[in-house]
């Protein structure tokens, strides 16, 4: 059978509006770095021709109608076409914001069960032998907090839940940069790491004063994910630790910061006072008694030193809708039933919003938020009465 031509389609099977010329002398030949692949895939064009398909190697370049594109640029088209933002880096970034959360734990900076609990595992995780790690995708997917609204008391009783705790199945960046990155033959695999740091040393994001990350177009309120790739990407120096410019003005998240998380002596976050981390503590761990009632704010998180950001004023809304729960239902989470206690209805809206596995936690994160809004109704109520 007789090889008719070769073309670069970016998806296999697409060969409509492409120019196949036999004997090889497709122009798109002529770009350097682009060879035929021995998993050429090859498709039936017509009676004794064949078109064969090939893959660019790293760092090849595809012609697109509007010109050439290489692979790198052609995924962040498409993640940032899904309404994401992201940035291929030197793989390098990684080791070096490890490097700088092992320095900070070496100078004695940071808390030693905070280290251990949530730091020790990021900086020894090894990454992925394959692939050949070339570089880091970075990616920012914006994301908003959630409300749930349930029932006690015959009143509704709405409750803000922070950005990524919640949320319904939603595409897997991984995935997502799989799918895109298949057609040219280059891969990637999730890593962890300090992605803050990865982010802002790579110049794809600024630190806000509250230690939060920053990336335009999101303000404060987007999740990061990291992949390692064997994308090729060009040696460049990393960025400093960049701070938004606004904050060099402003103090508003350190002022509104009830438990002195944010410090005015120091720019790194007093984690083990965060409300944050003694709402995702193991759910047997009571709140501390240090922790007032009044600054607990969310289901799981805080949002008090984002809110007040001034970075983040154009992306506070909407707010997502979360589910709604009855009255028997909501005493029967706060009583700590688990998911099996549930008619196949709630079970189905818990495993919808992913709830299902964190109900542990809801008498203790829950409990807080009840009592609170309980005690400043009998106080309000009591002024009332007494006319102060
Ligand atoms: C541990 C952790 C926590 C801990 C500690 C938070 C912290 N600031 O370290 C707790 C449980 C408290 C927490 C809370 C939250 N978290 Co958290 N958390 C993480 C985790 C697992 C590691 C973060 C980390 O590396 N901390 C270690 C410290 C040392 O690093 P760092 O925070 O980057 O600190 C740097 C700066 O202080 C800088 N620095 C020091 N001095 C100076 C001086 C200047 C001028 C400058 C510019 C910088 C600078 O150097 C440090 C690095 O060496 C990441 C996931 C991951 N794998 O990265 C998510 C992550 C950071 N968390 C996230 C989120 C959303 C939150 C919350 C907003 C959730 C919420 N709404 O409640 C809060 C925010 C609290 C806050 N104000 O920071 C997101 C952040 C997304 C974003 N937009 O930044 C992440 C990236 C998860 C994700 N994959 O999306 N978190
Ligand atoms: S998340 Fe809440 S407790 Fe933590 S630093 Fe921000 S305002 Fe303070
Ligand atoms: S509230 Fe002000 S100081 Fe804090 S992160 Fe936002 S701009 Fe910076």
């Amino acid at each position: 059978m007789p090889l008719l031509g070769i073309v670069t389609s970016p998806e296999r099977g697409e060969s409509k509006g492409r120019r196949v010329l036999a004997g090889g002398t497709d122009p798109l030949m002529a770009l350097p770095r682009i060879h035929v692949t021995s998993y050429a895939s090859t498709t039936r064009l017509g009676q004794g021709s064949r078109l064969v398909y090939v893959a660019p190697r790293p760092s090849a370049q595809r012609r697109e109608p509007g010109g050439v594109v290489s692979a790198t640029e052609d995924l962040i088209g498409k993640l940032e076409s899904r309404g994401w933002r992201a940035a291929v880096v030197p793989y390098a970034r990684r080791a070096e914001a490890i490097q700088e959360i092992v320095s900070r734990h070496e100078r004695g900076e940071l808390d030693e069960s905070f280290y251990q609990e949530y730091l020790a595992p990021i900086v020894t995780e090894p990454a992925p032998e394959s692939p050949t790690p070339r570089s880091l995708i970075l990616i920012a997917v914006p994301d908003r907090p959630l409300e749930i609204l349930f029932t006690l008391d015959g009143a509704t009783f709405p409750v803000t839940v922070a950005p990524g705790y919640v949320q319904r199945a939603r595409p897997r960046p991984a995935d997502v940069v799989r799918e895109i990155l298949a057609p040219s033959g280059f891969s990637a695999a999730r890593v962890d790491g300090p992605q803050k740091a990865m982010a802002t040393l790579s110049g794809f994001a600024r630190y806000g004063r509250n230690n939060i990350s920053y990336v335009s177009g999101f303000g404060s309120f987007h999740a990061l994910r990291t992949l390692v790739s064997d994308l090729p990407c060009d040696d460049e120096p990393p960025h400093g630790l960049e701070m938004l410019p606004r904050c060099e003005t402003c103090q508003a998240c350190r002022v509104a910061c009830p438990t002195g998380a944010i410090a005015e002596d120091r720019f790194l976050l007093h984690a083990e006072r965060c409300v944050t981390y003694w709402n995702e503590k193991s759910p047997e761990v009571p709140f501390p008694g240090w922790i007032e009632p009044a600054w607990h704010n969310a289901l799981f998180g805080c949002l008090t030193c984002q809110r007040i950001c001034p970075e983040n004023h154009a992306f506070l809304d909407p707010v997502i809708e979360g589910p709604s729960f009855d009255e028997r239902t909501t005493r029967a989470l706060l009583a700590g039933a688990k998911k099996e206690d549930f008619e196949n209805d709630v079970r189905s809206v818990l495993e919808e919003w992913r709830l299902a596995d964190l109900l542990g936690y809801l008498p203790r994160n829950l409990g807080a938020l009840v009592t609170e809004s309980r005690d400043s109704r009998t106080k309000d109520q009591q002024e009332k009465e007494t006319g102060k």
